[in-house]
């Protein structure tokens, strides 16, 4: 459930007039804010002529992770940290893109930024939705000037803002500062993101599991016994569970988000510690659907209370309705190996 809105607001307002109710605020997250808006349109402008502009394609080079970067990952990089290096607000920029931090020309700013520029990027080549992620952070004080890796190291309870942009069949920017989540819909007749939904609340059970099956034979027991009783009738509508997956983080949690169930990335033989990455992916979406009323947990405890160890680590998820989230933990309690 969600509230929706007849006047027109544009992010920019959004921002202003949410400010303006912390008479102390600097306005630096604001403008922080509004930077990541400016990179979104102009990410978004060129993910919709991709093919045209021959964006399209791989850029021959692999990123810290070893997968092929395309070249709008690239593009869409660029233009996030140039945008947040304009305002002189944020010190340092993790991306997914960047082996180790990025240090800005403001090294006094304030906030650390974490990105996924271009999430989802295997369905860049096939016009399937894709998303960029960001997770900000306030530097904490220290006697050394000089930043580390370590500065950048804090747990996803310490999130000032987090949000994503989907690039689907329209463009969506949703946000939260730890107070409620609001989505913005991008009109290209206006070149404005406008409010569409404010206080979005993810519905507390949903019939969706979301899931790369391809997996399966190396499950943990408990998860393999999940999905089987998402396949047989559930209790409360009667129905079995419909399988849903995008194989882009941002447009499968949006699903989740506006419909409900639950989505999981797994350990499994290939990824030990599941395939996403804590800082980037799982951290800023734990943010929003906790803001939005639902659960993230890595099958044991809470994703945002991880103490990070690395800046490109992962985790197993497990995310979304409160009830569905509920559900498959205790099948991974309940049902241990040996
Ligand atoms: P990427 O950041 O390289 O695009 O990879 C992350 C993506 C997520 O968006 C998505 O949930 C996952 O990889 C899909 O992985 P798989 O193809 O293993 O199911
Ligand atoms: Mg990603």
């Amino acid at each position: 459930m969600s509230t929706k809105t007849n006047k027109l607001i544009t992010l920019d307002e959004y921002i202003i007039q949410a400010q303006n109710r912390f008479p102390g605020a600097t306005g630096e997250l604001s403008q922080l804010l509004r930077d990541i808006g400016l990179a979104a349109k102009i990410i978004s402008r060129e993910v919709n002529k991709a093919g045209i502009t021959n964006l399209l394609g791989v850029d021959g080079s692999t990123n810290v992770h070893g997968e092929s970067v395309k070249k709008l990952d690239l593009f869409a990089d660029q233009q996030m940290i140039s945008a947040l290096d304009r305002s002189l607000i944020t010190c340092m920029v993790i991306s997914e893109e960047n082996d180790g931090i990025v240090r800005l020309n403001s090294q006094g700013g304030k906030y650390i930024v974490y990105l996924d520029p271009l999430d989802g990027s295997s369905n860049i080549d096939v016009n399937v939705s894709i998303g960029s992620i960001f997770s900000i952070y306030m530097r904490e004080a220290r006697f050394d000037p000089n930043l580390v890796e370590a500065d950048a190291l804090q747990p996803g309870i310490r999130q000032v803002a987090a949000g994503y942009v989907l690039y689907g069949s329209s463009t969506i920017l949703c946000y939260t500062t730890g107070m409620g989540v609001s989505a913005f819909t991008l009109d290209p007749s206006l070149g404005e993101f406008i409010l569409s939904e404010d206080n979005f609340e993810i519905p507390d059970h949903g019939t969706i599991y979301s899931i790369n099956e391809g997996s399966y034979n190396s499950w943990e027991l408990g998860l393999k016994k999940y999905i089987k009783y998402c396949q047989e009738v559930d209790e409360e509508t009667g129905r079995p569970y419909s399988a849903r997956y995008i194989g882009s983080m941002v447009a499968d949690i949006h699903r989740t988000l506006v419909k409900g169930g639950i989505f999981i990335y797994p350990s499994s033989n290939r990824y030990p510690n599941g395939k996403l990455r804590l800082m980037y992916e799982c951290n800023p979406l734990s943010f929003i659907i906790e803001q939005a009323g639902g659960i993230a947990m890595d099958g044991l405890g809470r994703i945002m209370e991880i103490q990070p160890n690395a800046i490109h680590e992962r985790t197993p998820i497990y995310i979304g309705s409160k009830k569905n989230v509920e559900k498959a933990v205790e099948f991974l309690a309940n049902h241990t190996e040996g």
